[in-house]
């Protein structure tokens, strides 16, 4: 049986905050990072590799077992859905908050209100639950704008110091959801390799929380 463990971690910010909770658990990327254009890596430990990836690609990678174990923000968990993924730990890190947002001080205007956003399946299941009507507008970034430009009335987003707001007029309405980084395993790789996720969860288990005791000292 291959019993080589492939890691998934999303680029970006997730990444550096990952890299010293993985060192903590004892896997080591072989190379640096940062200064290659590969995208898959070996580590210290022979049967574990790494892919890194788009944020938003690793769940699809973890669900269809491309890779066996992830580490995504719960705002990409929540969007791609959790079928086939086992959600076994909170990393801890990289937190924020998915909201809602308008333009400062304004009422939604339109009866059926217009929402741009990067999350169109968190919007939509927000709104419903809310008994709001909501027309979702799929947009790929800078959410910010689209109130400015009267493309959507608010918008759902990451928000974490409310900067990026502020600085385009803009405020924080309501909280969808509380987002820190997760550790997601494949359903049948939970199964199959076991004897190495098992330790491997442990391990970082205790390293996360090593690093919230360091931070309440
Ligand atoms: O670039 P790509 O489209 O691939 O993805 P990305 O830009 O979403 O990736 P990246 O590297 O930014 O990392 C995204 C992940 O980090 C998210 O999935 C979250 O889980 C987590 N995270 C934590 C954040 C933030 N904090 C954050 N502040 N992701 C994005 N932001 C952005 C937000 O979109 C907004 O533009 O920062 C801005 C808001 O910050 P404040 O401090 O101004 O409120
Ligand atoms: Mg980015």
């Amino acid at each position: 049986m291959n019993k080589q463990l492939i890691l998934a971690l999303s680029k970006g910010r997730i990444l550096d905050e990952t890299l010293p909770l993985l060192a903590d658990a004892g896997i080591v990327p072989a190379e640096e990072l940062s200064a290659s254009r590969k995208l898959l890596f070996d580590t210290n430990l022979p049967d574990v590799k790494l892919v890194v990836i788009r944020a938003t690609d690793v769940p699809t990678y973890v669900q269809l077992g491309a890779a066996d174990v992830g580490v995504a923000g719960k705002d990409v968990l929540l969007e791609h859905g959790a079928e086939g993924l086992y959600e076994p730990l909170d990393l801890e890190i990289a937190h924020c908050k998915l909201m809602t947002a308008g333009v400062t001080g304004a009422e939604p205007q339109r009866a059926r209100r217009r929402v741009a956003t990067k999350f169109t399946e968190v919007a939509r299941r927000y709104y419903a639950e809310q008994g709001i009507q909501a027309e979702v507008i799929k947009l790929y970034g800078a959410m910010e704008l689209a109130p400015l430009m009267n493309l959507a009335d608010e918008i759902v987003d990451i928000v974490d110091t409310g900067n990026t707001l502020r600085a385009n007029g803009m405020e924080p309405r309501e909280l969808i959801a509380p987002i820190s980084t997760r550790l997601v395993v494949n359903k049948a790789a939970m199964t199959m390799k076991h004897d190495r996720i098992k330790p491997l969860v442990r391990r970082l288990q205790e390293a996360v929380a090593r690093r919230r005791e360091q931070a309440s000292a």
